[in-house]
């Protein structure tokens, strides 16, 4: 059945709904696993979307994303302001508001922000900030005011969050190595997976990485980057295996540097919307040993997101 969006609003057409009754993965997550990459979207009634947004999602509550977690066998979340809220992050405090501690969140600002705004952001659990270069969810904003938005949060502590994909890193690159905070990179930079996986778009990702060791990134979203999809083969639930290689190396190469979450509600999918349940279950084919599992799903969320 169809989801509402409430407040009035429309969702945009073809938009594909959030997956209702996720099967149980198999994979157990090790104790104090953080989903580190979600989203809530309004309701739109209390939290309106934003004008400049460029689609309407249906409806994905605080309360629907706690079901989720727990459901999954996560602990914690690190929710992320997504671009249909713009720069108004009532949502996302709300959610962590009320989450008891159980998530932090990665906001959106302008240059515009007060002081007295960041640090009520900061008691809300708000730990880093998102710039988003992706030309179909977000109008340009100036390199330079981002730069100043990074000058200001840099003093909490916080880290910046990109989002861009991967035909862009070159022209990109001098602007991503100047930024003065620990910088994480959504979805590893969003490779093209036909290619190879030692070719020179990936291997130009992972020099990224290398020689600049602020720069993390999450492991995730295959259902978003996967060719040959979601279907199981040989009786296994080894879903999106073309992204297996490079998500496997960027966990093994720097595995201290790793998130990874599952992007629910799963915003703008076009074919298909992911069984969560698969999608934990990727896990284990990307972080092969007990403890690249550990180091991913607990000690590095935890480092970057609860260390005060
Ligand atoms: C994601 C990916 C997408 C959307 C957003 O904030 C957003 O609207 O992040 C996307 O459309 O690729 O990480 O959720």
């Amino acid at each position: 059945m169809s989801k509402p969006t409430a407040g009035g609003f429309t969702k945009t057409s073809n938009w594909l709904d959030w997956y209702e009754g996720p099967s149980k993965p198999r994979f157990k997550l090790p104790p104090g696993s953080v989903d580190a990459h979600c989203h809530v979207f309004g309701p739109g009634d209390k939290f309106p979307y934003a004008p400049e947004r460029k689609y309407t999602p249906c409806d994905a509550s605080a309360e629907q994303l706690f079901a989720l977690r727990d459901y999954l066998g996560f602990e914690r979340n690190v929710i992320v302001q997504a671009t249909c809220h713009g720069a108004d992050n009532s949502a996302l405090v709300d959610a962590l508001k009320k989450s008891n501690g159980k998530a932090r969140g990665v906001g959106t600002v302008k240059r515009s922000v007060g002081d007295e705004e960041l640090q009520s952001l900061h008691a809300a659990g708000v730990r880093g900030v998102r710039f988003n270069f992706v030309k179909r969810l977000v109008d340009f904003t100036p390199k330079d005011e981002l730069m100043e938005i990074a000058s200001r949060i840099a003093p909490l502590g916080w880290h910046v969050v990109i989002y861009f994909e991967a035909q862009d890193l070159p022209e990109l690159w001098d602007f991503f190595t100047s930024l003065p905070t620990t910088v994480v990179v959504d979805h590893m930079g969003r490779p093209d997976v036909t290619k190879p996986v030692d070719g020179p778009e990936f291997e130009l990702f992972m020099k990224f990485m290398r020689e600049h060791d602020n720069v993390w990134s999450k492991v995730s979203c295959p259902e978003r980057l996967s060719v040959s999809g979601p279907a199981a083969r040989d009786g296994e639930r080894n879903a999106y295996r073309d992204v297996v290689p490079f998500a496997r190396k960027i966990v093994e190469t720097f595995p201290d540097r790793v998130l990874w979450g599952t992007d629910w509600p799963h915003p703008n999918l076009k074919d298909h919307m992911p069984d969560d349940g698969l999608l934990v279950d990727f896990i284990p084919h990307i972080a092969t040993t007990a403890e690249l599992q550990k180091k991913l799903l607990v000690d590095n969320p935890m480092r970057l997101y609860w260390s005060e």
